[in-house]
């Protein structure tokens, strides 16, 4: 935790976000309600309670399914093997579900206007596995639809750091059990990418892993394109993207997802309005920054540049 002592005997104690830009998202993003959670088919997981994962979206391309988060109020981040074509034309998308059969009076459904794919995406090795949605129109943010802060560049994530992933993919690694209505969601240690590269032969820096040594908890088919978040103080930011896995909640092998810090600047590069808020996550509380600031300082010092010392 970094922390800015501007006067040893300050009275005043502020808590603020490492942002960077002055994003039109930071306000609003990471925030969940409904979610319970201190700190996600999904094999080993549970469901969800509803609106507890408000950027949660649902791909339903043809017959095909997939995860996706909502980034701002027009675009929806999700995985490039998601999509055999930029064709728009048979994708829906679902924000505010709780359940894919019964009623969801909280939900909203879109067509897509563009689908862009990474232009380095690699379908061999999986390398740079993420792509953009843009809706054909914008959203209203609710309790229940709610855009995810995005790791920053530069963010870390350390071996251990608990995370969740959701999603409504298989729940059972032998496709015998149906498909789960309710979202579901689990939580799973990241693992470093050296040990994950113990597993997996083609592990790049553009990807990172989690899941437990023992097995039993893991993203699975149908959950690809879905976030894998953790909590920043009081807020939710967004690590990973479901990518690919050797099978689903085996032992000693992880679930290997996109590492969203890497791709601060070609997401921004396309979504140029209503910039994603970017959190610099260093741990659990490593992009807090506890600022003390004396009570004759902080009254000295004008709301505007205020806001600077603190968002700086
Ligand atoms: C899949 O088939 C898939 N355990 C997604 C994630 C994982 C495995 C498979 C991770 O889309």
């Amino acid at each position: 935790m970094m922390m800015v002592k501007l006067f040893p005997f300050g009275v005043l104690l502020l808590l603020t976000f490492s942002a960077t830009g002055s994003d039109a998202q930071i306000d609003v993003c990471g925030t969940a309600p409904f979610n319970t959670k201190s700190g996600t088919r999904i094999v080993g997981g549970q469901d969800s309670t509803e609106g507890a994962w408000p950027w949660q979206a649902s791909l339903h391309i043809g017959p095909g399914r997939c995860g996706g988060s909502l980034i701002n109020n027009l675009w929806v981040l999700s995985a490039a093997h998601c999509f055999s074509s930029t064709s728009t034309s048979g994708l829906t998308i679902y924000l505010g579900r709780h359940t894919q059969q019964s009623v969801n009076s909280h939900e909203s459904s879109f067509r897509a206007s563009q689908i862009i794919i990474h232009p380095d995406y690699n379908s061999n090795t999986n390398d740079n596995d993420i792509a953009l949605v843009q809706l054909d129109s914008t959203v209203e943010f609710t309790n229940y639809i709610r855009p995810i802060c995005l790791a920053a560049a530069g963010s870390v994530f350390t071996a251990g750091l608990d995370c969740w992933v959701t999603g409504w993919g298989t729940i059972s690694s032998d496709a015998n059990l149906p498909d789960p209505q309710t979202l579901q969601e689990v939580d799973v240690p990241i693992v470093s990418n050296s040990q994950c590269s113990s597993t997996y032969s083609s592990i790049t820096d553009n990807m990172m892993c989690a899941g437990l040594t023992a097995g039993g908890k893991d993203s699975c088919q149908g959950d690809s394109g879905g976030p894998l978040v953790t909590k920043s103080g009081a807020v939710w930011v967004q690590a990973g993207i479901v990518s690919f896995g050797d099978g689903c909640a085996k032992p000693n092998t992880p679930g290997v997802y996109v590492r969203v810090s890497n791709y601060q600047t070609w997401i921004n590069s396309h979504v140029t309005s209503d910039v994603p808020g970017y959190i610099n996550f260093l741990g659990p509380t490593g992009s807090a920054h506890v600022v003390y600031l004396s009570l004759p300082l902080l009254l000295s010092i004008p709301p505007t540049i205020f806001s600077l010392v603190i968002l700086s």
